[in-house]
């Protein structure tokens, strides 16, 4: 899984005005990111909105991102759901579409034992002959699993890595030192990218890799390279951009700011935040300081 590295936006879903997925923004969106440095996609995460989405919605996305790339670069469908027999036919499909791993969130809202969740993760890992990628958002999904469970991920056939969505760069070491080095973790707060690598992340998910790609594929050179000062100076520079980004939805946000770089990707799904004139012209302002534009 060496492709399975470097700077990978977490996609944000190209609606049409209908609402509809946009085939040819999807295209459009897409090349840009590779142009700018992108190492890979993950789709229909949280900054997809898959949770939002009709299964089928999810498919098409993967389908045509699957075209359009054409194995250039590694994509990650992210198949999380609630119920697992959801999860198992997005695998499938995902494998029967090519693509190069899938990912889940721990199943949410309910509170499962973490025998379940595990049997939940089994379950993906034994329905398609396709790696799988854990996804560790006790944030977002309310649930906290122990760096022995995963562990035991870890050891399943088919399970190789895990995204790790917290800033406890702590926990996420302990994660790595049990799982041994053949474990791929992923690094999910873009804010703390370069302490995520710093600790042993191989790559890094997110979000505002949809609109500052060059910037963070910039910085992950430079981190290879061991030019830690260099990197450390544009980890600063996008914290600058993310600090504005959270006084609002950051799907919103980026949304917005793709759409002043002419790439027009619609509005997010309710009940994500809807952008007021005053809202956009904000966003307009800050782009503008910070040489989107
Ligand atoms: C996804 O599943 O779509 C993401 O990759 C989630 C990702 O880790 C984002 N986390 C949250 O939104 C909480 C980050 O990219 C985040 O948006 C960014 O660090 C700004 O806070």
């Amino acid at each position: 899984y060496a492709n399975l590295q470097g700077i990978i936006p977490a996609l944000i879903t190209p609606y049409g005005a209908d609402g509809k997925i946009s085939d040819p923004v999807t295209r459009q969106l897409v090349r840009h990111l590779i142009a700018q440095g992108a190492s890979g996609f993950y789709l229909s995460g949280s900054t997809g909105e898959g949770f939002m989405q009709t299964i089928e919605e999810r498919q098409y996305l993967l389908e045509i991102v699957m075209d359009e790339v054409k194995k250039e670069v590694p994509v990650i469908a992210h198949v999380g759901a609630m119920d697992t027999d959801t999860a198992v036919r997005l695998t499938r499909h995902a494998h029967d579409t090519g693509a190069t791993a899938v990912s889940a969130v721990t199943p949410f809202y309910y509170k499962h034992g973490s025998e379940q969740i595990k049997r939940h993760y089994i379950d993906i890992a034994e329905a398609a002959d396709i790696p799988l990628i854990a996804y560790h958002f006790p944030d977002m999904t309310g649930s906290k699993q122990s760096a022995d469970f995963y562990r035991e991920l870890s050891r399943v056939e088919g399970i190789i890595g895990l995204k790790f969505t917290s800033t406890n760069v702590y926990e996420m070491q302990q994660i790595m030192d049990v799982c041994g080095e053949d474990f791929l973790v992923f690094n999910g707060p873009d804010e703390i990218c370069l302490a995520g690598l710093t600790m042993g992340a191989v790559g890094a998910i997110g979000s505002t890799y949809n609109i500052m790609p060059a910037k963070f594929a910039e910085l992950y050179k430079l981190f290879r390279q061991g030019k830690i000062a260099e990197a450390r100076a544009i980890q600063y520079e996008v914290n600058r951009v993310i600090h504005e980004l959270l006084k609002y939805d950051f799907i919103a946000f980026e949304r917005e700011i793709l759409r002043l770089q002419g790439i027009d990707t619609g509005v997010p799904r309710k009940p994500i935040q809807q952008l007021t004139d005053a809202q956009r012209a904000d966003i307009y302002e800050t782009a503008k300081r910070f040489s989107f534009l």
